[in-house]
């Protein structure tokens, strides 16, 4: 049996959630606030940077998004979400890590600068200094506190763009190629691993960032539409979901272009 310890609104627990749809699979659910239940000790045992999603199978804890994703691939082999050629398997893995390594921790930057911020703001500074605090991940704690004090003036704001620019500069190299999907002729666990990013950018109104990368473009509105990405995502959430993401206020987008300019 499958578990899935997760939030609607994580990007990585989103990608998890569209892989198990392609796969046709299902788990039963354990839905987190990530308001500090993350940090329950029970919850550290199985997955001990405190942290969604978290899969269990069969009992055992199996943690990491992009190791989830490759674990499915081997535990679940149909449909395959890994292409067949070892270049394009490498393309694959090539934006698990770009996420893992930095796309990641941008998004997390530009999230909390932008859509969680005034939750955080309605607290006494001890009150949400406190509960970042609780993090075993102490670097993290460190961007979410500058970003929750300096919003997208915060000194981490810039190189988070640059990153997700990055990204987008991938994807077209990708798509250029002629490909439907981003490592090749298949739908593969590269568009699992990238899509909740996309669509994080679009929630943050910073989807102008594709402006100049129509392929991309192109790209979204197919995925959006796939059955997987639907069933899992927006058909999942609720109004609390959208609520962080609905008037954004100040809009973050000018400030944005004025940083792109800037760089
Ligand atoms: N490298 C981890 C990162 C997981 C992660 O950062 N999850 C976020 C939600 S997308 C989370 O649980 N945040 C809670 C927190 O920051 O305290 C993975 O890919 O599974």
């Amino acid at each position: 049996m499958l578990e899935l310890y997760h939030s609607i609104n994580s990007v990585c627990a989103q990608k998890v959630r569209i892989a198990l749809h392609e796969k046709g699979l299902t788990a039963k659910d354990h839905i987190m606030t990530l308001r500090g239940d993350q940090f329950d000790p029970a919850y550290l045992k199985l997955n001990p940077g405190g942290v969604v999603p978290t899969l269990m199978h069969g009992g055992v804890p199996i943690i990491e998004s992009a190791l989830i994703l490759y674990y499915l691939d081997d535990a679940f082999p149909e449909p395959p979400l890994m292409p067949k050629a070892p270049s394009q398997r490498h393309r694959v893995r090539l934006y698990n890590k770009l996420i893992d390594e930095y796309v990641h921790n941008s998004c997390m930057i530009l999230t909390f600068a932008t859509a969680f911020r005034p939750a955080f703001l309605k607290m006494t500074r001890e009150a949400w200094q406190a509960e970042i605090s609780k993090s075993p991940l102490k670097r993290r704690a460190e961007y979410k506190r500058s970003v929750i004090e300096h919003g997208l003036d915060s000194e981490f704001v810039t190189e988070a763009i640059a990153l997700h620019g990055k990204l987008l500069s991938w994807m077209t190299d990708s798509l250029q190629q002629g490909w439907p999907y981003l490592a090749g002729e298949t739908f593969s666990n590269a568009d699992c691993a990238v899509i909740p990013y996309i669509l994080r950018l679009e929630l943050l109104k910073l989807g102008g960032l594709w402006d100049r990368h129509p392929t991309v473009a192109a790209w979204w509105e197919r995925m959006r539409e796939r059955p997987s990405v639907k069933a899992t995502i927006f058909d999942r959430m609720s109004e609390t979901d959208w609520a962080p993401f609905k008037n954004l206020a100040p809009d973050p987008w000018p400030k944005v272009q004025t940083l792109l300019k800037a760089a």
